[in-house]
């Protein structure tokens, strides 16, 4: 299996038992390893690089990594060191590949089959991008777009465009948006986007530039191939066009960890069925669960402290269940009182999938 295979170097450091290897550079955390706190662990953090990542070196002077700064009035490069003077916020989101939840769509969609893994609950700590706008001097003029380029060295030979991670987010995000240079109380690691990552709230994976190197307030959307014509929401089967919504938004998510399809038989008892949801841009409101395949509902929950809306909240029913066998589904409403939907549309890419049918899973009791 998949599994057995040893992690690369770059991420060698991870807890290689509580995840699954797709290749090496997509790394899903295990259904069962999400545990029953809110934030995830690095060691079992997904892993998604669209290039391989750069040298780990570039975390050897954290305070040197320097980032050009276009699109505002007095446009600089600014150092981590210089950008620690302007602010500090601290933020928790939820990290989540544009492509989770691939694997189960009916039609399986090419591109990584992830199943629940590919995200994670995470506690950033950098400065707000607003005020390193602020300290340059405000917005230039016709800025509609916030736009974050990697800082991967690319391929010799290729046209850059079309490989280099360079995404454009509407400059509402200004709000809201982070330059973290920390995760989970520590130093941003390497894997992550260490020194200096760009994260945008609410929005997709892809929209959290890694060892962001440029970061621009500009009047269109980037040209490179990835906000151009990839992550978009197009028809089944069709490649994607500029003129389809991108990727950004995140939707109103929840889905069981346990006991879960990887945690081996359950007793029969009162069983503690857990799991997480998230709103995207709103907060969950609430969570029910359902033991018969969403024929009947309970409400669930939600547990522990609050860390804000952008955040994923847990959530526990105690059920006490007889032999036999259950499908366990559960769904999410947000504070504006909308439900998850049941099942989402199916889109060329295979993303944003948020069905809560498709989420579910059937466990026996003995
Ligand atoms: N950044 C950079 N620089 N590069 C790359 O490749 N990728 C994306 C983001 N960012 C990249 C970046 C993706 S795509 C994702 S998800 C994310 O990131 C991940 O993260 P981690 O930390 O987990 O690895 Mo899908 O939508």
């Amino acid at each position: 299996p998949a599994e057995a295979k040893p992690f690369p170097p770059y991420v060698a450091w991870k807890n290689q038992s509580q995840m699954i290897q797709h290749t090496a550079t997509t790394i899903e955390t295990k259904r069962s390893a999400y545990g029953t706190s809110i934030v995830t662990p690095a060691d079992r953090l997904y892993i998604r690089n669209n290039l391989p990542a750069p040298d780990a070196s570039i975390v050897n002077d954290r305070d040197g990594w320097s980032m050009a700064v276009e699109g505002v009035r007095s446009p600089r490069t600014l150092t981590v060191r210089e950008l620690k003077s302007m602010g500090i916020e601290t933020t928790a989101t939820v990290l989540q590949c544009s492509g989770n939840g691939r694997g189960y769509f009916p039609s399986k969609p090419s591109g990584t089959k992830w199943q629940v893994g590919a995200a994670g609950c995470v506690i950033w700590s950098g400065v707000p991008v607003r005020s390193v706008v602020a300290a340059l001097g405000g917005l230039a003029d016709g800025a509609r777009f916030i736009t974050g380029t990697g800082g991967e060295k690319l391929p010799d030979g290729i046209d850059p465009k079309s490989v280099m991670v360079e995404r454009s987010v509407p400059i509402t995000n200004l709000e809201d948006a982070l330059l973290a240079w920390e995760m989970n109380g520590e130093p941003l690691p390497h894997a992550h986007g260490g020194p200096l990552r760009l994260i945008v709230p609410g929005y997709s994976g892809v929209n959290n530039i890694k060892y962001i190197k440029r970061l621009a307030f500009t009047a269109q959307e980037s040209d490179a191939a990835i906000q151009k014509t990839g992550y978009r929401i197009s028809p089944p089967g069709q490649k994607h066009s500029p003129s389809e919504p991108s990727v950004w938004e995140m939707g109103l998510k929840s889905w069981i960890n346990g006991p879960g399809p990887d945690t081996g038989p359950v007793k029969a008892g009162t069983v503690q069925i857990h799991g997480v949801a998230m709103g995207g841009m709103q907060a969950v409101k609430r969570v029910d669960v359902s033991i018969d395949g969403g024929q009947t509902w309970r409400e669930a929950k939600l547990v522990g402290p609050d860390l804000g809306r952008f955040a994923w909240r847990q959530f526990v029913l105690p059920v006490k269940l007889e032999p036999g066998t259950y499908q366990l589904v559960c769904r999410a409403q947000d504070v504006k009182f909308n439900w998850q939907e049941e099942t989402t549309p199916e889109n060329s890419g295979g993303y944003l999938n948020a069905g809560w049918r498709a989420h579910g899973f059937s466990v026996t009791v003995a």
